[in-house]
Parts: structure tokens; C-alpha cells; sequence
């Protein structure tokens, strides 16, 4: 009897063969190029930050499709602080998720109409009147009422807006966003080819909640899947594990930071470990679904003593990777609140200085 075994799982390289390229795929790498030269000039490292949820479309006129829960604030916060440290910063995001600096003024969490006041006190400013789409008065002629940022909420719109400037005013923070998984595969391919150039001054730091499963545009139903016929089952198959070539061939010399989340905390350190066996890169951050704003563990390759050691089969009691965990108390105050991005961030920029100092 003749046994055949399918191998179900995609290849990296099988994957880019089979799946369809994003039509604006060119025009996003031409703007990552320029960005990228611009940066090399100014001799600043470049982060690459992925951010929020990819989705799997069921359809190819697409009406369904699977999602996840990332909102992007651990990528957009993440942003921020690498900025404020000096860092160009690529923001690949899902689009609509949370952005760096508008993420303080949230629609859902933090409306910024809540902050603005009507001061009918103040003299009036044609531009304003002038500007707003509803009023239908004539032009005024006794003082007309004035927007104003409320007191309590001045100074830190100042801090967020001053910083927005900064970087607009440097353009060092350039925008890409994705939606369906397949963009973003691509799009992480093609930006870290980019990339390359940058050497060991190159940081990937891979917050994108990234899903696992996809249905090949070969198996998509043209149209929407109609129901009337009882249950539904779709076989999907297993996304390709990207770091690997990200690791191996795209960008050998970056520093590349994962993220591993799950829900069982005890697979924690377990899964991240697995997963810097398994691609050799320098830091993965596991991160459990409830705690994730509050405790974060960084794995990475033990100490490079520690691990000649082992590698010389000389007994040692030192584990084969480096545990550190970050922590911030969980009831921050409002006004005020601690992020725990600028803590992972400053540690990882600490460990990049380091990485390019070794080379
Ligand atoms: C993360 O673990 C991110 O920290 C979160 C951030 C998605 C939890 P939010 O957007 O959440 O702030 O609400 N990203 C997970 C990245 C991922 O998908 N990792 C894969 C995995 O866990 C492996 S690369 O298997």
C-alpha cells in the first residue's frame, strides 16, 4: 500500500510563490526606500514596529473574515518612546488601529471633544468661525465664542502635541498599514529587505498580533458563502513561520525582537524559549493576554561566556537563556499613568547599543 504524507504547512518561500501580492506594494517600498536613505544620512537606527490585529478574509469579495483582539496600544506606545530616544521609526500597522500621539485622544477610550470648551470670553478668530461647517450666522460683530483645551487637560496635550511636532518636523516616523494577513507578510518581507542596508543599526520589534491560520486565495469562494446549508467548516492552513527567513536571509544583522502572547501564563517562558531555539534571534517578549499592561518577561540568549561554556560541553549550572522581567504596578493614576513600554523599551535600546557595539 502506497502512504502518501501532505505536509500542510506553507514554506516561506512556497508561501510568496503561491499567495498575491498587494497592488500597492511598490508604491508602499518606494516610500520605505526614501525614508530608509534619508535616515542612513542622519546616522539614526531604525526600528521597524508592527502593530494591531491582521485579518483572514473567508471570501474573495470579502464579506466575512477572521480577526483578533489587538487594538495596537502596545505598538503605537512603543512608537512613541523609540522616537523619544532618538529612533526613526517604521509604524506598520493595521489600518485604523491606534497610531502614535492621536492614541492619547482615542474616539472610544479618551474622546478629545471631552477637552475642548466654548470661551465666549475671548475675541474672536476669523479662521476658526470661518472654518466651522455648521454655522450659519453672518459675520459676527460682537465677540464670538472661542474653542479652548480645558485647564485640567492643557498641559498634557501640550507635552503629546509638542512631541508630534518634533517628529513631524524631523520626519522620523513614516506610516505603512496593512489589513489582511497576506499584506502583512508581504509588506514584513519587503520592508526588511529595505531594511538590510541599515546593518546592525536595523531593530524589528514585532508587536503585530499576527494570526496563525489563513485560507489560500486558491481555496477563497469567490463570493459570499452562502448559508442555508447547515453548518459551516472551512480547513484552514498554518501561516508560514516568518521568522525564520526574517532571521536567516532578510536581515541576519538586525536585532530583532518577538512577541509571544498567551493566555496560560505558565507557557510563558516555556513558548518563548521554544521560539528563540527555534529562530536564533536576540529577544522575545512573552506577554500573557490579561497581565500584558502590567508584567512583560524578556527571554534572550544567555550571557555569551555562559554560553561557550556549554558549547564547550563545560558543566555549568547557568540556564541557556536570560530571564528579566519587567514590571509596573497595576493601578496607575489616571492623570498621570506609568506605561510599561518605556521600561521594555529603554531595556531593549540598551541591548541594541550593545549589539552594535559588539559587532
Ligand atoms: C503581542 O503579544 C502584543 O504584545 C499584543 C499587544 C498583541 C498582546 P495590544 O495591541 O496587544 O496592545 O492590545 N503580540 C503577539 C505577536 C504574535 O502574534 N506572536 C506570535 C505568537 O504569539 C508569534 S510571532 O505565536
Amino acid at each position: 500500500m502506497l502512504n502518501i504524507e501532505v505536509d500542510l504547512t506553507f514554506s516561506a518561500e512556497s508561501y510568496f510563490a503561491t499567495q498575491p501580492q498587494p497592488p500597492s506594494l511598490a508604491a508602499d517600498i518606494q516610500g520605505v526606500h526614501e525614508f530608509i536613505q534619508r535616515q542612513r544620512q542622519a546616522n539614526r537606527c531604525v526600528v521597524l514596529v508592527t502593530s494591531g490585529g491582521t485579518t483572514v478574509p473567508l471570501e474573495l469579495n470579502v464579506v466575512r473574515f477572521l480577526d483578533n483582539f489587538s487594538a495596537g496600544t502596545r505598538g503605537a506606545t512603543s512608537a512613541e518612546y523609540f522616537l523619544k530616544a532618538g529612533y526613526a521609526v517604521i509604524f506598520m500597522h493595521r489600518q485604523f488601529s491606534l497610531q502614535p500621539f492621536s492614541r492619547h485622544y482615542s474616539h472610544t477610550t479618551n474622546p478629545f471633544l471631552n477637552f475642548l470648551e466654548v470661551d465666549a470670553s475671548l475675541p474672536s478668530s476669523s479662521t476658526i468661525d470661518s472654518a466651522y461647517p455648521y454655522s450659519h450666522d453672518p459675520a459676527p460683530t460682537a465677540p464670538t465664542p472661542q474653542v479652548t483645551v480645558t485647564l485640567a487637560e492643557r498641559a498634557r496635550l501640550l507635552s503629546v502635541l509638542r512631541a508630534y511636532k518634533a517628529v513631524h518636523e524631523q520626519e522620523t516616523l513614516h506610516m505603512l498599514s496593512f489589513v489582511t494577513v497576506n499584506e502583512y507578510l508581504w509588506l514584513l518581507r519587503a520592508v526588511s529587505r529595505e531594511m538590510s542596508v541599515l546593518g546592525r543599526k536595523a531593530m524589528y520589534y514585532l508587536a503585530a498580533a499576527v494570526s496563525d491560520f489563513f485560507l489560500p486565495q486558491q481555496r477563497l469562494s469567490e463570493h459570499k458563502i452562502q448559508s442555508g446549508k447547515g453548518n459551516l467548516s472551512i480547513e484552514m492552513d498554518q501561516v508560514p513561520k516568518i521568522l525564520k527567513p526574517l532571521v536567516s536571509e532578510w536581515n541576519p544583522e538586525g536585532f530583532i525582537v518577538s512577541f509571544k502572547l498567551e493566555t496560560d501564563e505558565t507557557l510563558l517562558v516555556p513558548k518563548a524559549q521554544q521560539a528563540l531555539e527555534r529562530y536564533g534571534h536576540q529577544v522575545v517578549i512573552g506577554n500573557d493576554l490579561h497581565h500584558r499592561k502590567y508584567r512583560v518577561v524578556l527571554i534572550s540568549p544567555a550571557a555569551q561566556e555562559d554560553a561557550a561554556k556549554q558549547l564547550n560541553g563545560v558543566p555549568t549550572s547557568q540556564p541557556k537563556y536570560d530571564k528579566f522581567w519587567i514590571e509596573i504596578e497595576p493601578n496607575q493614576p489616571s492623570s498621570h499613568p506609568k506605561e510599561i513600554e518605556e521600561d521594555i523599551i529603554n531595556e531593549l535600546i540598551k541591548r541594541h547599543k550593545a549589539w552594535i557595539e559588539s559587532a
